[in-house]
Order: C-alpha cells, then structure tokens, then sequence
C-alpha cells in the first residue's frame, strides 16, 4: 500500500517512546539497563564467538533493546481492544498462561511478532493479562470492582480512531503513526491518583495486592520492561553494587551450556506514593506495582522437552521453598543445576533426542557436492557428511511458572493462595475476540519449513 508505514516500524517506534517513558517514570530502570550494557559490552569483549555469532545474525546493534513488558487489564472489553492496537504494530496472541494455579486471579497471553523477519527487526511483546474477576469470593466486593472497571476508558478517543482507521485502510501513514504511538502510549502511564478511596483500595488490597492494582487506577500502567542480558548471573550478582535488590532466585532453567528456554529474574516493586480520591493532598498512600526485570533466552523446547523441563523443575520446587526474605535461594540453586543435569547439554544430543527446535539449512559445502552429483535421502547422513547444519531456534514465549515466580515476587512472596479453579482459555478467547496461536505449532513450523528449504537447495525433495 503506497503511503503506510509497516508495522515493524510502528512497533519499533512504540518500543523506543515506551522505554523513554519508563525512564523518567522509575530511575532505578535507566540504572538496571546502564548495568545490562556493562555486562553486555564484558560478555562480548572476552567471548569473541558470540560476539561473531551475534554479529552474524544481525543481533548485536539490538542487544540493549528492550525485549518485553507487561500490563494487567481489568475487563474483556479491555483485552478485546489491545488486541487490535497491537495489531497496528504487527503483533498478535501468542500462547495462553493460567496462573490461578500459582495464586494469582489473572489469565494472560503474550502479544508478539510471529513471523522470523518481523522478530529480527523489533522482538518486543507484551505480557498481558487479565483479571479473574470471578476469582474474588466476596461477592459484594466483586460487584463494587466490575462497577468501577465498567467506568473507567483507558483508551484515547483517538487512539481507538487510528485503530480503526488502521482496519479500514489496512495501514497508517508515517505520520499518523507517529500520532498513534503517542495516543497508545497513554493507555500505558502510570497515574499517581487513584480512582477509588483509602477504603475501598484497602478492600480491594486486602482481596489480593493485584486486584487493588487492576482496580484502583486509572488505566493499566506498563508494569516493567526487560532487556536481553547476555549473562543473567552477573547480572543479578552486581545488582546490589548499584543500589538495587534482585528478586532472590532466578526463574526459568539453570545456567548451562546451550541456554534452554528463557532465564529471567527482577528487582523488587518500588514503593510509590499515590493519591487516593476524594482526599486532601496530606492523605497519601503507597503502592507497589512497577519493577525492572532482566531476561536471557534459549532454544525453545518441543513438547517432549518440555514435559522434561517441566517434570525436573517440579522435583526441584517440590523439594526447596525459598522464602520471602530469600532463604534457602543457594539450596535452590544448587539442587536445580544437580536435577537439570538430566537434560542433555549439547545441541547435538538435544537435537537427536528431539527435545529442542533447530533450523536446517543447506552448507557450501553441500551446495557444491549437490551440483557434483546425487546426495544421499537422508538428513542425518546429510547432517553426518557436514552438508546439512543446525542451529538452536531462540524461544520467544514465556513461562507460567516463571511469570508466577515474577508476579509474587513483585506482589510479596507471603501472598501465597490458591484458587480452587480451572483455567478457561475458551472464556479468555471469547474476550480477546480471536484464537490464541499455539506458540509449539509456530517453532515446529519453523523447524520444517527450514528443512525443506534446504534440502530443495541440495536438490532433493521429501525426505
Ligand atoms: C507479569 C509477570 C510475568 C514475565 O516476564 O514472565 C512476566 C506481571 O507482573 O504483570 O512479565
Ligand atoms: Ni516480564
């Protein structure tokens, strides 16, 4: 279409004003990514593999962007609108969290970038979740809540004009891009006045910590971003030297070899005082809600591999609770390298035991012995005689029990319940207004669209 922009181009805008917000907004954030280009410029002085590695894929001049951030909505009318703004920066619903069963009354899924050259231009997603309002057992209470979300507009009008306009003409131009990220924007500011009473937010807290943050404001306030860390550990390790305290585990798999899955760790809400309606400017509250967090990513893991990560994490989380304060956090550590050591640590045995999603593509040197002659039908005798190669494909979703992990630590680790419930991903469908992509269908897509490119290359068909 002559005159729109792409959507690669509005997210990208979107991601750098967004970042810019978020460091006037909460200081401690602009000195977490001061640390993480530190440890990125470290990592890469001495690791001149990587470094090529990087360079290579193009990744290097992105390594301090933003990777993800997070928002909690209220209704579904909410989740049915971010859906179609996200739209308008290429990025859709990608995978469905219940995290009821980790205590926290919300249901979330991850809008993104699905297709390979959109997420190398800009990979930024959004972790979005959304109230279970049904989840709160006082019905008085649950009332009062839904009365005042069903008031609250937490989009623009102008906003919701440019998404439409975006549906209609199928693009924006480069200048209402620029109007709509500042309108989208909006929806994502912190406001220090709430919308309800010390009273009612005390209920609302009282309730669960999350359900005064949903509830008592005015919209939903991006609640932390994260960037890509190229060592996580030494991240979390210095954190203290620069005034932050980490949150006292990191989520995810251990440190290994060949990084698996995504590895993510934060540090703790800040206290902010807010406002609350109805009172003088001398009565003030606080509230936490707004964090940092630091991520690293690995290959992602097919089913089987997945069934393996998610059996050993629960043996270890079964055998070691770490505390609020940070107890037993060195146990943790060290039970969970000894389990993992279960899960094969090379990519090639990763790959042959089908555990892990690769990309195939077809070597020069296989390019040249194709043109001299027959190859042989199969791939692993391919991949055997070096005309075949792999390479680990990077997972790009998230974890339920790490994003528990993330929420509780944010909310206070003593704030443990469980919801007698059952997820309802049909009911999150409904409000979202479309399906949420299996995010397993788009890596095993993946893996075989690249093998059958490169075995075309090689000029043989249907292995
Ligand atoms: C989202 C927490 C989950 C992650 O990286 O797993 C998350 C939230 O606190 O709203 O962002
Ligand atoms: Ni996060």
């Amino acid at each position: 279409m002559a005159g729109f922009v792409s959507t690669d181009r509005i997210r990208s805008l979107f991601t750098e004003a967004m970042s810019r917000m978020y460091r006037a907004e909460v200081p401690q954030y602009g000195t977490l990514l001061e640390l993480v280009a530190d440890v990125n410029a470290e990592v890469l002085a001495r690791d001149t593999a990587l470094r090529e590695r990087l360079t290579r894929a193009g990744e290097l001049e992105r390594i301090d962007v933003e990777r993800h951030g997070a928002i909690r909505l209220g209704t579904p009318e909410e989740l049915f609108t971010i859906r179609r703004l996200f739209a308008v920066m290429g990025m859709q619903s990608v995978g469905y969290y219940d995290l009821s069963v980790a205590g926290v009354p919300v249901h979330s899924t991850c809008f993104r970038p699905v297709d390979q050259a959109a997420l190398s231009v800009n990979p930024f997603r959004v972790f979005t979740s959304l109230l279970r309002l049904e989840l709160i057992e006082d019905e008085a209470l649950r009332a009062e809540a839904a009365d005042i979300l069903a008031k609250r507009r937490i989009y623009t009008a102008r906003a919701i004009q440019l998404i439409e306009r975006h549906e209609e003409a199928g693009g924006l131009t480069e200048a209402e891009a620029q109007e709509f990220v500042a309108e989208a924007l909006e929806t994502f500011r912190w406001h220090g006045e709430a919308t309800v009473t010390a009273e009612t937010y005390k209920r609302l807290h009282d309730a669960h910590r999350l359900i005064a943050d949903v509830v008592s404001f005015k919209g939903p306030h991006i609640n932390h971003l994260t960037p890509r860390t190229l060592d996580i550990d030494a991240v979390q390790a210095r954190m203290p030297e620069r005034g932050i305290t980490p949150k006292a585990v990191i989520e995810g798999p251990p440190r290994r070899d060949c990084d698996i899955l995504l590895r993510q760790t934060s540090f703790k809400a800040l206290e902010e005082v807010i406002a609350f309606a109805g009172e003088t400017s001398a009565a003030k509250g606080t509230h936490t809600a707004r964090f940092g967090e630091i991520e690293q990513r690995g290959v992602a893991l097919t089913a089987r591999g997945r069934a393996l990560y998610d059996r050993l994490l629960a043996s270890v989380r079964g055998e070691v609770q770490v505390g609020a304060g940070g107890a037993k956090a060195g146990d943790y550590d060290s039970e969970l390298a000894e389990r993992f050591r279960e899960l094969p640590d090379s990519w090639a045995a990763l790959r042959a035991e089908q555990l892990a999603f690769f990309h195939y593509s077809a070597t020069p040197k296989g390019v040249a012995a194709a043109v001299d002659g027959a190859l042989p039908d199969d791939a692993e005798a391919l991949i055997e005689m070096g005309y075949l190669t792999f390479d680990p494909i990077v997972y790009e979703d998230f974890l339920p029990v790490s994003a528990a992990g993330i929420f509780q630590s944010n909310l206070g680790t003593d704030q443990q319940q469980n919801y007698a419930t059952r997820s309802n991903r049909s009911a999150f469908e409904e409000a979202l207004g479309a399906t949420v992509t299996d995010e397993l269908d788009l890596y095993a897509e993946r893996q075989a669209r690249s093998l059958e490119a490169a075995i075309d290359l090689l000029g043989l068909s249907g292995l």
